[in-house]
């Protein structure tokens, strides 16, 4: 039987090696991927952002935790991302977090959840500017632009790169944004395509765009 409160505790605790070993015997338990991911992982973390909201644990503490969190993330990534059949590319989407932010781990998910879904991810990782997500998804031919941001400082940087993709004549390309102050009001707000609040509804927002893109926009850049 797995106690995801145990597991919750261990994230808490930062004990990334034990977490790592739970994580593990909960797959080999027949647990689905998906609910060790959402019980044991994310509901831990959730308790660390209210725990850091109130001051009752500060930078040091959220920094193990998030580090035991993406040890129990390494576990369930070959699981998450493995796509049935082998199946081809269901299309390329760069994916970073925005300038200026380092939080990686909800973009790290969404890209896993993406990729085993049969999409191709080309990861930015964090601190992405304009410049940066512009020249890969020109270089990588991307059909949609993921973004995410954490922080409500970071999160209008979202706005600049809409503004630049536009300007760099990427209109055809589909921008997505997340992250927890993130809102879809937001998100039409600054002219991009789609919003999703939970990696699963990430991906049922990429399949939806790319289904939706203009067929003279199959034909690719001339
Ligand atoms: Co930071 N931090 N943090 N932090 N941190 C938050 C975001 C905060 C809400 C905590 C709080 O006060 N309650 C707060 C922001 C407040 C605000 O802006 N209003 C905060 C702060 C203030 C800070 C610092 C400024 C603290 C400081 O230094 N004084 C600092 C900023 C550093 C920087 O980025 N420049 C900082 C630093 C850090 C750590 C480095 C210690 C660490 C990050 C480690 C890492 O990511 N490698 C950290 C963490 C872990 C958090 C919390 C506790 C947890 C974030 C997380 O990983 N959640 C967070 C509290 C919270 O969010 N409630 C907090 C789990 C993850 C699965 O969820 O990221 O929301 P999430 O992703 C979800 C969805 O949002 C969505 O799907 C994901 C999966 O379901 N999603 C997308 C995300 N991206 C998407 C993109 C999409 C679609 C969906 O399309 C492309």
């Amino acid at each position: 039987m797995i106690d995801y409160a145990e597991m919750n505790q261990l994230l808490f605790e930062g004990q990334h090696e034990a977490l790592k070993r739970m994580t593990e015997e909960a797959l080999a338990a027949g647990r689905p991927p998906t609910e060790v991911l959402e019980e044991g992982l994310i509901a831990g973390m959730a308790v660390v952002g209210e725990d850091f909201k109130h001051n009752r644990i500060y930078v040091p503490e959220v920094l193990l935790a998030a580090r035991a969190m993406k040890a129990g993330m390494a576990v369930l990534q070959p699981l998450l991302t493995s796509r049935p059949g082998g199946a081809g590319s269901a299309g390329v989407i760069v994916m970073g977090t925005v300038k200026g932010d380092l939080h990686d781990i909800g973009k790290n998910l969404v890209g896993m959840m993406a990729e085993g879904s049969g999409f191709t991810v080309v990861d930015l990782g964090t601190d992405t500017s304009a410049e940066q997500y512009i020249e890969a998804v020109r270089r990588h031919d991307a059909r949609i632009l993921g973004m995410s941001a954490l922080l409500t400082t970071t999160m209008i940087y979202m706005r600049t790169v809409v503004q630049a993709m536009k300007a760099a004549g990427l209109e055809h390309v589909k921008i997505c944004v997340g992250g927890a102050p993130v809102s879809a009001d937001y998100a039409r707000q600054i002219g991009a395509d789609g919003y999703a609040a939970d990696a699963a509804s990430a991906v049922e927002l990429f399949r939806r765009l790319i289904a939706e893109r203009p067929a003279a926009a199959e034909a690719g850049p001339a």
